[in-house]
């Protein structure tokens, strides 16, 4: 008898793990990712959405756009100048992430550079004792929270290595060293592609320069036109294409080449290289302060919205400092505005209370795939998934017990796993309101002024995706404004 409790012991114990892995298999899995995918780096990026510019330098002092690289040193003197007021100004607006000029095509240098004496170290400002990428960095520092980015402008007007290949790489790599190595993190690097027509031929070596940035600091990442982390949109009017795919095929790009902008602005989804853009544009008209200059009315700072971080990009709004090296007060007050009414328009989802219903769903019912990621808080890594068989006509609808009225509609693709919805487009009661092609990241569809929307049932078609599309969330929002 004994024997046959131990011999029936035994089987159980060799049957148990059987049963557990068999139950393990029945829980479904996402699906496969759909390459180029973002690295975890870029991924930070775009969830900030927003970041802000900062064109500071002698040009401040001289009302100019472009320095010549001939300035006095003595001009530069920002008396009033308070780093603190920078970042105050950037987090009660919600921005992350502030970029520096610490030269600009003059040559002028915001930092003590030990390569030139062209920089705050000639100046009257503190004696030639201060250092403005220093109190960027202290003052962010200090606030938590906002990290620092700096532009480092390849085009030198001032520098008489400018022109001559060997020497100038070697002076502009010095100067990225010293950046890179004295200042702590450093989230994003600027090279600028602009030029002037009549500049020296130079051939820049970007494969040292990118090499040595990513050996300083790991988790930064390299802005330029051909990126290799994030990319020029192509304009500076803020404006991302209505179609804004974050893949492109790097070899077809090259920095300063006037003639790819269609393509940087729209990106290809047949690119193998994940390089999303970066829509820079100016809250006034000039890059630098300028007196007779003021902040661009809320309307247009939303518009700007709505076509870059509404299109699947970042928004890099630049807030110039003035020559007292404070913001200006009216910028500051058009920033809480726009802040204001971001907050406004995004803070309800009026999805939430409503019955959210899908074509189907990937692993059926509790597979954990369904509609019930797209109103919750993540908009990464919980997401819907249709039928591996669904790859084209899945749909959401929102069903609502009442008509609500909104003219916002927002949709979020899970990037995570690549860049997959090349159109769409949506009904509200059986009749059309809006239509689209690519979603990523974030895609905001404003409807008219006369066109705001009242309705129960609001249906989103995707109607041609690589692969099945992975929703990860949606809203219907109410713009005021
Ligand atoms: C351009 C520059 O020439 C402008 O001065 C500004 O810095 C802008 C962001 O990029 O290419």
């Amino acid at each position: 008898m004994a024997k046959l409790w131990c011999f029936l012991c035994i089987v159980t114990f060799f049957q148990l793990p059987k049963n557990v892995i068999s139950k393990r298999e029945l829980v479904p899995t996402p699906p496969l990712p759909i390459l180029p995918l973002p690295s975890f780096s870029q991924l930070k990026w775009q969830q900030r959405e927003l970041i802000m510019f900062l064109h500071f330098g002698v040009n401040t002092f001289t009302d100019s756009e472009w320095g010549t690289g001939h300035e006095n040193p003595a001009i530069f003197n920002p008396v009033g100048l308070d780093a603190n007021q920078w970042v105050d100004t950037a987090a009660a607006a919600g921005v992350s992430l502030m970029i520096l000029t610490a030269k600009h095509h003059d040559g002028f240098c915001l930092w003590p550079s030990k390569y030139t004496h062209h920089s705050v170290a000639s100046s009257p400002w503190k004696n030639g004792h201060g250092d403005v990428v220093r109190e960027l960095v202290n003052a962010a520092k200090n606030h938590g929270g906002v990290d620092v980015g700096l532009y480092l402008s390849p085009w030198d007007r001032h520098d008489r290595r400018y022109g001559h290949d060997l020497p100038y790489n070697e002076y502009y790599l010095a100067q990225l060293q010293e950046l890179l190595n004295k200042y702590g993190n450093v989230k994003e690097i600027w090279f600028d592609g602009a030029k002037g027509s009549n500049a020296p031929n130079m051939s820049y070596y970007f494969s040292d320069w990118f090499a040595m940035v990513k050996e300083f600091q790991s988790s930064i990442n390299i802005f330029s036109d051909a990126g290799p982390d994030v990319r020029w949109v192509g304009n500076e009017n803020g404006f991302a294409g209505t179609t804004s795919w974050s893949t492109i095929n790097r070899t077809s790009l090259s920095i300063g080449n006037g003639s790819i902008v269609d393509y940087l602005n729209t990106g290809d989804p047949k690119g193998t290289d994940w390089l999303p853009a970066e829509c820079d544009v100016s809250i006034r008209k000039g890059w630098f302060w300028h007196k007779s200059e003021s902040p661009k009315k809320l309307s247009q700072l939303l518009d700007i919205y709505y076509n870059s971080a509404g299109r699947n990009c970042v928004l890099l709004l630049n807030v110039p400092p003035n020559s007292t090296g404070l913001i200006s007060y009216a910028d500051v007050q058009r920033l809480k505005q726009f802040k204001e009414a971001i907050d406004t328009i995004f803070a309800s989802n009026l999805a939430e209370k409503c019955l959210i219903k899908v074509s189907s769903q990937r692993g059926g019912k509790d597979g954990g795939f369904g509609a019930e990621n797209v109103i919750d808080s993540d908009h990464l890594w919980t997401y819907w998934v249709p039928r591996d068989e669904e790859k084209e006509g899945s749909w959401i609808e929102i069903r609502c017990n009442e008509s609500i009225r909104f003219n916002v509609i927002r949709i979020q693709e899970a990037i995570a796993l690549g860049q997959r919805i090349k159109r769409h487009e949506i009904n509200v009661d059986g009749k059309k309101v809006a239509k689209g092609t690519t979603v990523g990241y974030k895609r905001l569809h404003k409807l008219e002024k006369k066109q705001v929307v009242y309705g129960k049932i609001v249906r989103i078609k995707f109607l041609e995706s690589r692969g099945v599309p992975l929703i990860s969330s949606i809203g219907l929002h109410y713009d005021p404004f």
